[in-house]
This record gives structure tokens, sequence and C-alpha cells, in this order.
């Protein structure tokens, strides 16, 4: 029941968090983890570095066309080679580029290391849609599958909504594994700052911290099969306590008959030898 009303309430909680596509959005999805937020400044520096080029480019083209048209300047000149612009013009873009290079690899090694993660989640791809596993909370685990499109309740989102959202607390450290079953698929949530290759035999490693409650929307974004755009990725962020709440809830909802496969096992072992003490409440 506390599964559902928490549901419920995130479906109708104001929805300017709930993150997904809007109609006739031109910008990225408004960032809620500090890898997103430092993606979306560097993006906006890239952007202003751009536009002065841009802008620079098209005043040499317009004086050009002004300085040396025809009427102006009967007589071309016949200069061909220019050492010291050809310096230029070979060393400036080369520093642009360093300069650009020295944030970016920053940025990249902020989104490849998970600072000390406070618990675990494991994603597996398969054709087509993702299993959820949560090692440290002995092996829940569960299937997200799409919602048909007959099937959609009001508010729900056309080839988004899914019957079982990924639930994670706000304002904790989340390593995420993701891995595959059959081709490659990759887990990407937008306002996440997260798109990671799910491999069949590879586990690989991304992480999230989410700032703020609320809905976030993804989507498989490498082509996986013929139904590729049918799985998608719903995460509700939700507080602490209501994490928990739903914790409980959701072992009794997706307790397995067998106790948990072998691969939950060695993953909830994996996870458990890699960290830290075990979370209290367990
Ligand atoms: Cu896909």
């Amino acid at each position: 029941m506390l599964t559902l009303a928490l549901t419920g309430m995130s479906v109708v909680a104001p929805s300017a968090l709930a993150d997904g596509p809007q109609r006739w959005e031109i910008g990225m999805q408004a960032p809620a983890t500090p890898v997103k937020d430092r993606l979306s400044a560097f993006h906006d520096e890239l952007l202003v570095i751009i536009f002065l080029i841009t802008l620079f480019v098209l005043g040499l083209l317009l004086y050009v066309i002004v300085r040396f048209h025809h009427e102006r300047h009967p007589v071309p000149t016949r200069t061909s080679h220019n050492t010291v612009i050809e310096i230029l013009w070979t060393v400036v873009p080369v520093l642009i580029l360093v300069i650009i290079a020295i944030p970016s690899f920053k940025l990249m090694y902020f989104m490849d290391r998970v600072p000390n993660p406070d618990m675990t989640i494991k994603v597996t791809g398969h054709q087509w849609y993702w299993t959820y596993e949560y090692p440290d909370q002995s092996g829940l685990s569960f299937d997200s599958n799409l919602i048909p499109e007959a099937d959609l309740k009001p508010g729900q989102k056309r080839l988004l909504d899914v019957d079982n959202p990924l639930v994670v607390p706000v304002d904790t450290v989340i390593r995420v594994y993701v891995t595959g079953t059959d081709v490659i698929h990759s887990w990407f949530v937008p306002s996440f700052g997260v798109q990671e290759y799910a491999i069949v035999g590879r586990l690989n490693e991304s992480w999230m911290k989410v700032e703020h409650p609320g809905v976030y929307y993804g989507q498989c974004n490498q082509i996986c099969g013929i139904n590729h755009a049918f799985m998608p990725i719903k995460i509700e962020a939700v507080s602490k306590g209501d994490f928990e709440h739903w914790l409980g809830d959701a072992k009794k909802k997706f307790a397995h008959k067998d106790d948990g496969g072998g691969a939950v096992r060695i993953a909830a072992s994996a996870a458990t030898d890699a960290a830290r003490p075990a979370p209290a409440g367990n």
C-alpha cells in the first residue's frame, strides 16, 4: 500500500521536479546530481567559447568581404604565405583546445570515481527491459517494464512510464553497476549525467547523488534491437525516510521464491566486501 501511496505521491507531486523530455525543449534537462551540475556548467562554458570563436570568424569574413571587394580592391594581392599568421592559426587553436581539455579531464575523473558510496544499485539490461537489484538489501531485485500505451493512466507518460520504477533516496551517494544479459544496452538518465553501457560479462560503474526528490526519466540509448524504444527508465528519488518505508514494502512485494539467484549473492558479497560496514537497519 505504501508503495502505491508513494508512487501516487510522486506522480501527483509538483511536476517542477519531474524531469524528462519536454515539448519543444532545446536545452538540456535540468541537473539533479553534482555530476550533471558540472556537465551543464561545462556545456555553458564551451558555448561561450564557441560563441566567441564564431563571432571572431564572422568578423574576419565581413572584413574580407568589405575591405577586399573588387571595386575597392581591383588588383588582388599575390601573397601566398605569411609565417606569422600561419604560426598563429596553428598555435592559438591548440591553446584553446588545451584550455578546454583541463576542465574536461577534471570532470571526467570526477564522473569516473565513486566517492565513498553509501549504497549500491545493479542495473541489468535485457531485450527489452531493465532489472534493478539492491545488493545491500539482501538481494532485493525486480524487473522494470514499459507500460503499454493502451494501459496508460492519466498523467503517465507514453513510452516513459514503467510498472516498477527504480526508487532511490536523495542525498545519498549511490554506486551504479551496469551490466547486460544479451546485447549491448545503455542506461542513460539525462538529468543525472549518467550514461553507462550495459555489456554482457562486464560490470560498468557509475554513480549518482540525487539532490532533489522527484521523478526522473531516461531511456536506453544504445540501439539494442526491435524494441529498443520500449525500455525506458523511470527513477523516483524520495527522502531517506520514505525510501526505508518503500524498502520494507518492496522486499515483500518482490520476494523471490528461490530467495535470490547465485548472481544476486555474488553481487551482494562483492558490494559488502568492497565498501564499508554494513548499513544499519538490516
Ligand atoms: Cu536499447
